[in-house]
């Protein structure tokens, strides 16, 4: 691999390449096509943690080190759980796990992110194979369905001119206004909405029969399921019409379609049937194992790898993560104080943890909170690799310049394992261990061997090769009075809580609230004051308050979803009153 290339090492779809020369540059050829988002662009202007520090008081790395070496060594090995996240998105990030799980101590599970998702694809499908961008690029038709690309994929976005596009999203986004069709449904009715779809397009004599013949045969059962639901009065609880639905099938008929999915169908407890209804009104278009056809969503980004880390290890979840059960946390990767469900409890459960540990880039609410403060590098001082959950390139990610500030994963796990024993391999040969997954392309670029271009070629990872129903459906419930559904999206300023955060919340002049009004917004788990942002882009019955605003999670239950293990951050209804 070419020596200076290396990769944007953030937690996004598109997972950019770049050059190191005199600031940083995007790859013109590839998937980076030449322009990157304004997080890389000012990476290297955001203030960064400089200095360890311990109770406050600034201190000398090699003080750090001792103090945590000592921690640890005092801490019952029960009573240690190491929490990382992904704020950088390299393999080697994981090394940390090999100390703390070869040490005996605690790490998590669950997800705050994909999860529940990821678990509908799998009971549909037996596994989770994404379609790649470039099996979008050769589709005629995409459906952007809870995914906003202008924020958090803007990659794709060349390869969809001239492609007819259809949007289902609450919000009119951007990509909202450029399509052929919108479906402004109101949250948390894409179930319902995915399976009269399919419900319609069988009643058009319009799917693949033979398709379905082959790989889906239990779709009779399937449809009488969808026949469950009342077409009227959903269609009003959505917010919708027949004609919404008409629309639709008369675009994706025939065609090479990609559907297109995010995060933003699945932030609640049965965000897994969502999907799966998502994948099923697929299957009976017959969109699988075909050139420019399929489900793209957040696919696994280590499919086809395996780690050389030692990783088994006793597991709590992230989700509702109880900290004062410890008695030293020690927080990776991550701003857990602002960003997992829940903050109130999240607050409360760590004051009475007795220490904890922050090993970061940036100031936030987590590094305010630790005893001990720990300065990560940036990609561009350390050594690493990465994978995408879009796209199936491998990029090397080699240092690019020299920094006295901060230590790297590798550094900080070859310290620990030589302090308490832990076997550790050179970093090298970790990094050539993740390299042997990659296979050289014509033009230069590595990409993860035996990944599929067009999975489901030959049926689908299920036992018998066929797609698998969804077998029950839980009735759709109107919106109490008085409340509104809580969307809580990605902004264009943040990646999560890093770099510029937002301050506002979103919601349509409809409530009769005025532009910078001080609002307090409410729901069962807690409160925040949060001034308003006019907003037209919204329904009436939806507020906005964008992930990494400062309070948003407040809001937010720790509950799991029904499957996935994942957090469900708007499942949840608020109400709003003037301060
Ligand atoms: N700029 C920027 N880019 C990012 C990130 C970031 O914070 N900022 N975060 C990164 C991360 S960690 C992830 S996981 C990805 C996620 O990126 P996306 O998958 O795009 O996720 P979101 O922005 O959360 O939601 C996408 C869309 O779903 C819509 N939505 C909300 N509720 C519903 C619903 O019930 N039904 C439907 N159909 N749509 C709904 C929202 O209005 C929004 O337009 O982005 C990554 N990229
Ligand atoms: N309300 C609401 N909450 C959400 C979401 C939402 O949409 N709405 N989205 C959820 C999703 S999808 C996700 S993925 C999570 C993200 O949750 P987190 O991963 O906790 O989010 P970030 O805010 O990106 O914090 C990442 C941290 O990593 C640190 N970091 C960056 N680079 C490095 C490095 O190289 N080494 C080390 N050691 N640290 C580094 C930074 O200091 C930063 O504080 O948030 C979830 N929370
Ligand atoms: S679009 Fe995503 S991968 Fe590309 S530079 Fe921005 S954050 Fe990094
Ligand atoms: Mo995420």
């Amino acid at each position: 691999m070419s020596e200076i290339k290396t990769a944007c090492p953030l937690d996004c779809y598109d997972g950019c390449e770049i050059v190191y020369e005199s600031g940083i540059k995007p790859l013109k050829n590839g998937h980076t096509q030449g322009f990157l988002c304004p997080h890389l662009h000012h990476y290297e202007s955001f203030k960064r943690i400089e200095k360890p520090s311990y109770k406050g008081e600034e201190i000398s790395l090699e003080k750090a080190l001792e103090i945590l070496k000592d921690i640890i060594e005092q801490t019952p090995k029960h009573q240690l759980l190491h929490y990382r996240s992904h704020g950088n998105f390299g393999l080697m990030q994981e090394v940390m796990d090999h100390f703390f799980a070869s040490n005996d101590n605690i790490l998590t599970n669950g997800n705050l992110c994909d999860g529940a998702g990821e678990a509908g694809i799998i009971e549909g499908r037996g596994s989770n194979k994404n379609m790649p961008l470039s099996q979008i690029a050769k589709s005629d038709v995409v459906i952007f369905w809870g995914r906003n690309p202008h924020v958090t994929s803007s990659h794709i976005l060349p390869l969809i001119k001239g492609k007819k596009m259809i949007v289902i999203d609450p919000v009119r986004t951007k990509i909202a206004k450029m399509a052929d069709l919108h479906v402004q449904l109101k949250p948390h009715s894409d179930l319902y909405f995915a399976m009269l779809l399919t419900r319609f397009l069988h009643i058009e004599g319009a799917c693949d029969e033979a398709f379905m013949q082959e790989y889906a045969s239990e779709f009779e059962d399937y449809y009488e399921l969808t026949q469950g639901i009342r077409i009227k009065a959903t269609l009003d609880m959505m917010g919708l019409s027949l004609g919404d639905i008409g629309d639709v099938l008369e675009l994706v008929k025939d065609q090479k379609v990609a559907i297109v999915c995010g995060v933003g169908v699945q932030k609640y407890r049965d965000g897994a049937d969502v999907m799966r209804a998502i994948d099923a009104f697929a299957v009976a278009l017959g969109l699988f194992g075909k050139e420019g056809c399929g489900v793209a969503y957040l696919g696994n980004s280590k499919e086809a790898i395996t780690s050389p880390f030692h990783t088994k290890a006793k597991r709590v979840s992230k989700i509702d993560t109880k900290f004062d059960e410890f008695e030293t946390v020690f927080i990776q990767g991550a701003n857990p104080l602002a960003q997992m469900p829940d903050t109130n409890r999240v607050l409360d459960s760590m004051e009475h943890t007795q220490n904890v540990i922050y090993f970061g880039l940036w100031e936030n609410e987590t590094s305010q909170r630790a005893d001990l403060v720990i300065p990560a590098k940036t990609f561009l001082e350390k050594d690493d690799i990465r994978t995408s959950y879009a796209h199936n390139a491998l990029m090397a990610m080699p240092q690019q310049k020299q920094s006295e500030i901060g230590i790297s994963e590798y550094d900080l796990a070859r310290y620990l394992c030589d302090a308490f024993g832990v076997e550790l391999q050179s970093q090298e040969e970790y990094l050539q261990h993740f390299k042997n997954f990659g296979v050289q392309k014509i033009d230069g670029s590595f990409m993860v061997e035996h990944r599929e271009e067009v999975p489901y070629r030959e049926g689908f990872d299920t036992d018998d090769g066929e797609f698998i129903f969804l077998e029950e459906l839980e009735v759709m419930h109107p919106l109490e009075e008085g409340y509104l559904h809580l969307i809580t999206s990605k902004s264009p300023k943040s990646l999560n809580s890093q770099f510029h955060r937002e301050k506002n919340l979103h919601i349509n002049a409809s409530h009769g609230f005025s532009e910078g009004d001080l609002v307090e917004v409410s729901s069962e788990h807690g409160s925040v004051a949060l001034h308003v942002t006019i907003d037209e882009n919204l329904r009436d019955d939806c507020v906005l308050i964008y992930s990494g605003t400062e309070g948003v999670n407040k809001l937010t239950s720790s509950k799991h979803s029904y499957e996935g293990k994942n957090a469900i951050y708007q499942d949840v209804l608020v109400q709003i009153k003037l301060l």
